[in-house]
């Protein structure tokens, strides 16, 4: 089972470094050479049936996941759940999904009518987790959906995908600090979300975030090519718990601001 959880992960990584140019270099600036272990990746989607949190989730149960926690964004208009392999070295996998019934009337029919372009099976492909825009937008209707939530608008022009891969910096070897860590991404270059600060969370929940800003590649709508915000790379440190295990859920404040490294820049 782990053999298929890596292939499935290596699949899912050169998808996203198409698009995440960035993702490679800083691999191999933190990694130094050695293995870089995932904390986890992020998936969004629409919280309609024949794409729902349940029918990416269901790839990962097959694979030996399980659901462990569960988030509720309102200003957002998102659920999400964390799901953990027995193999602490697979990467967990958080997976949000937008309450769609709560936009505006023509948000609602722009992200209804992408998704009745798709088979009723299309979650059943093998390759659902890595198949990237499955349906035509104009981006006269990006725009749309952009002006309401930014996160609706992504999922629309970039489809499924993995959202961000996340470095573990418990197991680099050459950092330990994440105030280093963001202090080797700023002198390569790398610009980091500053939203609610550089680093998000901090030892008192068990988690420390920073991530960088989007990597900016092409996106062919059905009227235009247009150069918009793609994936983003994040770092987390996690910290022990009384029990002595290191803490693996998220933290609900502070993925609230990790969810804007795909902002437009205004
Ligand atoms: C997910 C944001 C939440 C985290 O680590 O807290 C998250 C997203 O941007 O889709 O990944
Ligand atoms: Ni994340």
């Amino acid at each position: 089972m782990t053999t298929q959880v890596t292939a499935l992960f290596d699949n899912i990584w050169q998808q996203y470094l198409q698009v995440t140019p960035s993702a490679e270099k800083i691999h191999a600036l933190l990694g130094n050479g050695a293995d870089v272990i995932n904390d986890h990746v992020a998936y969004r989607t629409f919280n309609n049936t024949k794409v729902n949190l349940a029918a990416l989730a269901k790839h990962l149960l097959a694979l030996g996941y399980t659901e462990c926690g569960q988030y509720d964004f309102a200003a957002k208009k998102l659920d999400a759940k964390h799901f953990e392999h027995p193999d602490s070295t697979m990467p967990k996998v958080f997976i949000s999904e937008l309450r769609v019934e709560e936009f505006s009337a023509q948000a609602q029919r722009i992200i209804n009518d992408l998704v009745a372009q798709l088979p009723d099976d299309v979650s059943d492909r093998a390759d659902f987790l890595y198949s990237g825009q499955l349906w035509n937008i104009s981006s006269a209707d990006y725009q749309t959906l952009l002006a309401e939530s930014e996160y609706a608008a992504w999922l629309a022009a970039w489809g499924y995908r993995a959202n961000h891969f996340t470095v573990s910096i418990n197991h680099l070897e050459q950092y330990d600090d994440i105030l280093e860590v963001n202090a080797a991404l700023k002198a390569a270059g790398y610009p980091l979300n500053t939203n609610g600060g550089e680093v998000k969370g901090d030892e008192a929940v068990k988690l420390e975030q920073s991530s960088t800003l989007a990597d900016t590649a092409q996106v062919q709508f059905s009227d235009t090519t247009l150069a918009i915000p793609s994936c983003f790379y994040e770092f987390a440190k996690r910290y022990p718990l009384a029990n002595g295990e290191l803490y693996t859920g998220f933290v609900a404040a502070s993925a609230d601001k990790i969810f804007d490294s795909t902002n437009v820049a205004k």
